[in-house]
């Protein structure tokens, strides 16, 4: 509050949102949408932030990744391009490494192009199977992913900090994103946030498998 008390918003404790504000502001236009997420893994921060850190292998705990290729070494500005496992809206995926602070441990990445958009026939004839499957069951139909990820970037931040006792990791991860032509923002944030904690959720296993 106005006082520089740190005050806690609800579901994000104090000493949170205090991160938050500190590592993940964002300036979002209007036709972007941004979100933070956070979890809390059992595993200390050097053993998570070994994993988080590896721009050249972010298939050792993302799930979607099949493979990566970084040209040169790895430094503020080196590109990676990711192979993205079938199945998901997108092939190819070439990612700019924006900031790396190893001893704040904050990594920040940014997608700067890549084959998003949905492959040829054989993904169209496996969208229509889904949707005519979809239009036999109860009309929920799950709203279409974003087509491409454009403007997307990310920063994830990790925190010491006790859990059970034990020495613990909470990571934060905020992204903004420019809503694609055809969906809505609610929809691109609900497609991100999902993808996001999926990721979060594999660095908690890796992590935590790790630490025992
Ligand atoms: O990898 C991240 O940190 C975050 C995201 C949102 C990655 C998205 C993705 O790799 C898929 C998971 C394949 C989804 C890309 C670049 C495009 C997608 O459609």
């Amino acid at each position: 509050n106005g006082n520089g008390v740190v005050v806690g918003n609800g579901g994000i404790g104090g000493l949170e949102s205090d991160f938050i504000r500190r590592h993940h502001r964002r300036e979002t236009g209007d036709n972007q949408c941004s979100s933070v997420l956070s979890r809390h893994i059992k595993a200390p921060v050097h053993l998570v932030w070994s994993l988080v850190r590896r721009f050249d292998q972010p298939q050792k705990y993302k799930p979607f990744i099949s493979r990566c290729v970084v040209q040169g070494n790895l430094e503020i500005g080196s590109l990676r391009e990711v192979d993205v496992k079938s199945g998901l809206p997108a092939t190819t995926s070439t990612e700019r490494l924006e900031y790396l602070d190893d001893d704040e441990h904050i990594l920040s990445m940014r997608i700067i192009g890549g084959d998003h958009r949905l492959r040829g026939l054989f993904f169209s004839l496996l969208l229509l199977l889904l949707l005519l499957l979809l239009l036999l069951l109860p009309p929920t139909p799950p709203p279409p992913p974003p087509l491409s990820l454009k403007n997307y970037s990310s920063i994830i931040s990790l925190h010491p900090e006790i859990i059970d006792g034990r020495p613990g990791t909470l990571v934060i991860e905020s992204f903004v994103v420019d809503v694609p032509e055809g969906n809505t923002k609610d929809e691109t944030c609900y497609f991100v946030e999902a993808l996001i904690k999926c990721n979060l959720k594999s660095l908690a296993d890796v992590s935590e498998r790790r630490a025992v």
